[in-house]
């Protein structure tokens, strides 16, 4: 059974104060907080067998080597990657999108086109200007409608045998819309583009199947599922990983260095150059072991029911407007109130102990789009509740009588 309450007991963060009020940590979409299961797996790995992995004789040296691939055979697993070798290590999704970015750089020439969304993070959009420029290949944008749902009959008309590669989120950071990842494969696939899924926010709520979804690359953060920051994954396939340049060069990348010729190791080292975050590999495998345990599905359901519940309560608070209104989406409401600054709600809400996000969320032209400054977001996670969602309600109520 779902117990919030137990839950909670999980995450010594959220019995704190903050600005002399219970702490209401409403910012889940930018970090979600840590479980002491985790916690702890960091604090036993210095505590205990700290040591650099893949090279030591030693016995702490195996034993930081058999717990980081361990986890990378959890990670493997969660996403149903079919090899251990097709998981790469990095450190966040940033870094999985420009090893992808970059080694395109030598797949592509001139002409050839690469589609983007319109709802995406800056560090899916950014590395692939990069690439453009080096390359000459041409950046084409899926545009969005009001609601902020993917225009699908636009993309089809932009796919010809030019495209090469889509990259898209599963879900949007700032509008929380869940996009139609399985049809963009296939429609990708059909005219032989390749497919990058950004699922920085996805992973945390919705069940991954790289295989059952055929999706080419696929990026995620520790940091959005419980994990530590600085560790993250790229799924890529073997054959596609293969083709490409490894992103740095250094020790561990290598099978062989001379001052003639440098061979490169096999996957997935040719991509983990120097040493890793060890703790924070080991502790990714922890945090989605403790995620499993809860359950993806009893995740989504309860968080389904927040999301349900804020939208309806906030609604209720006059001249405020929602930015992301698709059918599907995941528990994350962007909002702003009638030419009231979003930094403005967000400080007061601080006062209270409130946590959001304001700004552009690293999703500008989402922003430029709708044609405000940015918003006021409110990102919610399984260890969240309704009382949480009044205290929120109430504080922007507060906010906007003094603001006003
Ligand atoms: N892609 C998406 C969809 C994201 O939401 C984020 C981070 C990233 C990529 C980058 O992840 P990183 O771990 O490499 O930094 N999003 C947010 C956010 O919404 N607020 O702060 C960070």
């Amino acid at each position: 059974m779902f117990d919030v309450s137990k839950i909670r007991q999980d995450f010594p963060i959220l019995s704190r104060e903050v600005n002399g009020k219970p702490l209401v940590y409403f910012d889940n979409a930018a970090t979600s907080q840590t479980p002491v299961q985790v916690i702890q797996t960091i604090v036993d790995y210095y505590s205990r067998y700290n040591a650099n992995i893949h090279r030591g004789v030693h016995t702490l040296s195996q034993e930081a080597t058999d717990a980081y691939e361990k986890a990378r055979g959890i990670i493997q697993k969660q996403f149903n990657a079919q090899h251990p070798h097709e998981v790469i290590l990095t450190s966040g999704t940033t870094h999985g999108i420009n090893i992808v970015a970059a080694g395109y750089a030598t797949l592509l020439k001139a002409g050839d086109e690469l589609l983007v969304s319109a709802m995406e993070h800056h560090s899916n959009i950014v590395p692939w200007q990069m690439l453009c420029e080096k390359t000459g290949a041409l950046l084409k944008v899926i545009p969005m409608n009001t609601q902020g749902v993917l225009q699908m009959d636009v993309f089809e008309t932009l796919l010809s045998s030019k495209t090469k590669l889509i990259f898209v989120n599963h879900v949007s950071n700032a509008l929380g819309t869940i996009n139609p990842i399985r049809q963009i494969i296939e429609k990708a696939h059909a005219v032989g583009a390749h497919v990058l899924i950004d699922g920085a926010q996805s992973t945390p709520h919705l069940k991954t199947d790289v295989q059952a979804l055929d999706v080419d690359f696929f990026v995620t953060s520790a940091h959005k599922l419980c994990g530590p920051t600085g560790v993250g994954m790229l799924y890529g396939k073997s054959e596609l990983l293969n083709a490409l340049p490894p992103y740095q060069g250094g020790g561990e990348m290598i099978a062989e260095v001379t001052f003639e010729k440098t061979t490169y190791a096999d996957l997935p080292h040719k991509f983990e150059a120097g040493t890793p975050n060890i703790a924070g590999g080991i502790a990714f495998g922890a945090a989605l072991e403790y995620i499993n345990q809860i359950g993806l599905e009893n995740i989504a359901a309860y968080e389904n029911e927040l999301l349900e519940y804020a939208t309806e309560q906030l609604g209720t608070i006059p001249g405020l407007q929602i930015y992301g209104q698709a059918a599907e989406k995941i528990a994350v409401i962007s909002f702003n109130v009638d030419g009231i600054h979003p930094y403005d709600i967000g400080s007061i809400l601080d006062k209270l102990g409130i946590a959001v996000r304001t700004g552009h969320h690293c999703a500008q032209p989402i922003m430029d789009f709708y044609k405000i400054p940015g918003t006021v977001r409110a990102s919610f996670a399984f260890y969240n509740t309704r009382e949480e969602i009044d205290l929120l309600v109430a504080g922007v109520k507060r906010a906007l009588s003094m603001l006003q």
